[in-house]
């Protein structure tokens, strides 16, 4: 049977809540780099909340800086689509503040003219940890990055979200328009600090001019982020399609839980995002680190650890009592190396985490999770493996954590079935495990040599790589089950 696809027209024969605004009179005030389901579900739902209650020109103009499937999911939309939050019921609800889906590789000059609009006031981003261009290590630009050295070459014509940024910014001030926020939602540390080192990096190699008046006027707030968004699947669209009754091609699942916490800084106006639930406050990095470490150091622990062990997604391992237990002895090792939040219960956020990881509703893959993990692995494992060492403490955990992150990049399963290794480095990694695959001493240090990852220091830490090689062989030769059940058995 054909299905209607949602649209505006279908919005008062719904029984979900929706947009309360007049959408046709708002205007555009926000423009996103990176349009995925997180940012969706996320600062969009936000805005929306803003929207819902006090009106506003909070518009979004979202950009996909590569493919244009999500222009093909929203346009026929007119940027209409479904949050479905799924927890202990399942609540559906229609959000209107993506006015428009721009494809950045289709018309560059479209975007740069998005962020030169007088009335826009944030450029924000979700590109995740490889779209910074940046050395992971340092925190600073790769002025070595393919894209960056096209942006330099072509800065009317760019190609990543530094480079956007900057040209949108020179037309503003080309057309005397003034700055605007530049805000990052990606789970780095320090995010404004980063989206800032690589913005004014890039401008000074294209316009030391340029550099010197952003770092003057541009603000760059830092925010943490949170709300668990797997990608969207077929049966997802489905499920929705049988239940109520049209299709919606950009639908998102997420869980209920959400968090936003925001350093109040802008330099121009911004949505009223603390009425609707955000934290704004002076100083993000307390949040932040502390969520990385636990929730994303956790994930990816579980998403390393449970695809070995054959667990296609998070909720599948934390069926598995020994995982859980992992999960708990990673965590409570992890908690042990930050100051949390003033007043903030620590372990009661660890209970929670491990509550949301085992939301049955969530079809959240390890296979996603694992994805990027040259980009993820520094600050989700080695700030706090360093912490340990500094204290010396028992650094176990961290050391299968990353022989499963080695065994996982091999790109072959227990089972022998090819892993798809998605990371800008899996070519390296393919590489080290041809050069080394069958000496686990020499495998494990060519990774620990890998600086922009380890950094000097842990590349040299022989301790940690002792550790590692006796995990890696561990896991090789017994399999991640009898390997994760050795190491519950020697840490309780
Ligand atoms: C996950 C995150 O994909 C990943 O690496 O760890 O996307 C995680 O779900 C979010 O950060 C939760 O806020």
């Amino acid at each position: 049977m054909f299905m209607t696809r949602l649209n505006p027209n279908l919005l008062a024969s719904l029984d979900i809540p929706g947009p309360s605004y007049d959408r046709t009179r708002v205007k555009p005030g926000i423009v996103h780099l990176g349009i995925g389901a997180f940012h969706r579900a996320h600062q969009a739902f936000y805005t929306e909340a803003v929207m819902n209650r006090f009106g506003g020109d909070w518009g979004i103009i979202g950009c996909s800086l590569r493919s244009e499937s999500v222009r093909q999911q929203l346009e026929p939309q007119d940027g209409l689509y479904t949050l479905l939050e799924r927890g202990a019921s399942d609540r559906p609800q229609i959000i209107g503040a993506v006015q428009k889906v721009l494809v950045g590789p289709e018309n560059p000059a479209a975007i740069i003219a998005a962020i030169a609009a007088p009335q826009v006031n944030i450029v924000s981003l979700t590109v995740t940890e490889k779209g910074y261009c940046h050395l992971p290590a340092s925190g600073t630009l790769n002025l070595q990055h393919p894209d960056i050295q096209h942006d330099i070459a072509n800065p009317d014509q760019p190609k990543s979200a530094p480079g956007f940024i900057v040209a949108g910014l020179n037309k503003r001030w080309r057309e005397n328009l003034g700055p605007l926020s530049v805000m990052s939602c990606d789970n780095l540390p320090d995010n404004g600090a980063v989206t800032k080192a690589v913005v004014t990096g890039l401008a000074e190699a294209i316009n030391p001019e340029l550099a010197a008046r952003i770092r003057q006027e541009v603000s760059f707030p830092g925010t943490m982020i949170d709300r668990i968004v797997p990608a969207t699947t077929a049966n997802d669209i489905q499920w929705l399609e049988n239940q109520y009754g049209y299709r919606d091609d950009g639908l998102v699942v997420a869980e209920p839980f959400t968090q936003w916490v925001i350093e109040d800084n802008f330099c121009r106006a911004r949505p009223a995002w603390e009425s609707v639930g955000a934290l704004l406050v002076k100083d993000v990095g307390h949040y932040e680190t502390m969520k990385l470490r636990l929730l994303n150091g956790s994930h990816s622990l579980l998403a390393y650890s449970g695809y070995l062990a054959g667990y296609a997604t998070i909720y599948q391992v934390m069926q598995d009592p020994n995982f859980v237990a992992l999960t708990r002895v990673f965590m409570e090792s992890a908690a042990t190396t930050f100051t949390p939040p003033a007043n903030f219960d620590v372990t009661a956020y660890q209970q929670q985490l491990r509550e949301r990881f085992a939301n049955p509703g969530l079809q959240h893959k390890t296979w996603q999770i694992a994805m990027d993990g040259s980009q993820k692995v520094p600050q989700r494992w080695l700030n706090s493996l360093r912490k340990l060492i500094e204290n010396n403490q028992d650094t176990q955990i961290y050391a299968f954590a990353l022989a499963a992150w080695i065994r996982f990049v091999k790109g072959v399963d227990e089972q022998g079935e090819a892993i798809k290794i998605s990371d800008p480095q899996a070519e390296i990694f393919a590489s080290l495990w041809q050069n080394h695959g069958t000496a686990p001493e020499q495998l494990v240090n060519a990774f620990f040599a890998q600086e922009g990852i380890f950094g000097r220091d842990l590349s040299g830490n022989d301790l940690i790589k002792q550790q590692t090689r006796q995990w890696l062989e561990s896991i090789s030769a017994e399999g991640m089950h009898a390997a994760a059940q050795k190491l519950l058995s020697q840490l309780t």
